[in-house]
């Protein structure tokens, strides 16, 4: 790379949450992004070849080819240099890491799949979002992180138990809604009725690979 980094390639399927949280970090730093629409579950030519699982979505970035939207946003937060995309204080760039890891390992399933031993835990992964719920959502890697996955709960699953036991936490609910509400979250937010729709199609095609996972 040259300094001057090659325009991001993401392929996605248009209502993914996972893919959300990168076209809000991109939106926010002004970045321009090439996407490729790839519906979950297909493997149109040419996916194979950078994703042998062909799971979606992918960030092509120069030589970089990385399938975990997590650590997409970790790159791309350090090639164009975003400022405020973790707390300066150890401890708490820590609390931040460990809520995005909660909520990709035990939170985010639940919007695909019931979980009895999760069901048990989340309480306790409740308390380390709402630990962090204390100042006022700001655009940093833990709100693009988390928002995306709170909306889908409430669109996908109203009445299902994570998204019951957010609500009945009012703080956490009201700072989970602002940093759905900022500005790049929001632009690239995805039209809720259509998106639910998309639900059963993502929700097939995710099952589908966590069976031959
Ligand atoms: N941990 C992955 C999750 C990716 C994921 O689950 N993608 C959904 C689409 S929303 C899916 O069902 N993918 C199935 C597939 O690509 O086969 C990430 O954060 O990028």
């Amino acid at each position: 790379m040259d300094g001057s980094p090659a325009r991001p390639l993401v392929l996605a399927d248009r209502g993914c949450p996972f893919a959300h949280r990168v076209f809000a970090l991109l939106a926010h730093l002004g970045v321009e992004v090439d996407c490729r629409e790839v519906p979950a579950g297909q493997q149109p030519d040419g996916l194979v070849e950078l994703s042998p699982s062909g799971r979606v979505p992918l960030l092509v970035h120069g030589a970089v080819v990385i399938g975990e939207s997590r650590v997409m946003l970790e790159h791309l937060a350090e090639v164009y240099g975003f400022e405020s995309s973790y707390p300066r204080d150890l401890d708490r760039r820590t609390l931040h890491r460990h809520a995005m890891a909660v909520m990709d390992g035990i939170v985010a399933p639940r919007l695909f799949r019931a979980d009895a031993a999760a069901d048990a835990r989340l309480s306790e992964c409740l308390d380390a979002f709402e630990h962090l719920a204390l100042e006022p959502p700001e655009p940093c890697l833990l709100t693009f992180h988390l928002a995306p996955l709170w909306l889908r709960f409430q669109w996908w699953r109203p009445e299902g138990a994570v998204t019951q036991a957010i609500r009945a936490r009012r703080t956490l609910a009201a700072w989970l809604d602002g940093a759905a509400a900022l500005a790049a979250v929001a632009r690239t937010a995805p039209d809720a009725g259509a998106n639910t729709a998309d639900f059963q199609r993502m929700a097939a095609a995710s099952k589908a690979s966590f069976r031959t996972a």
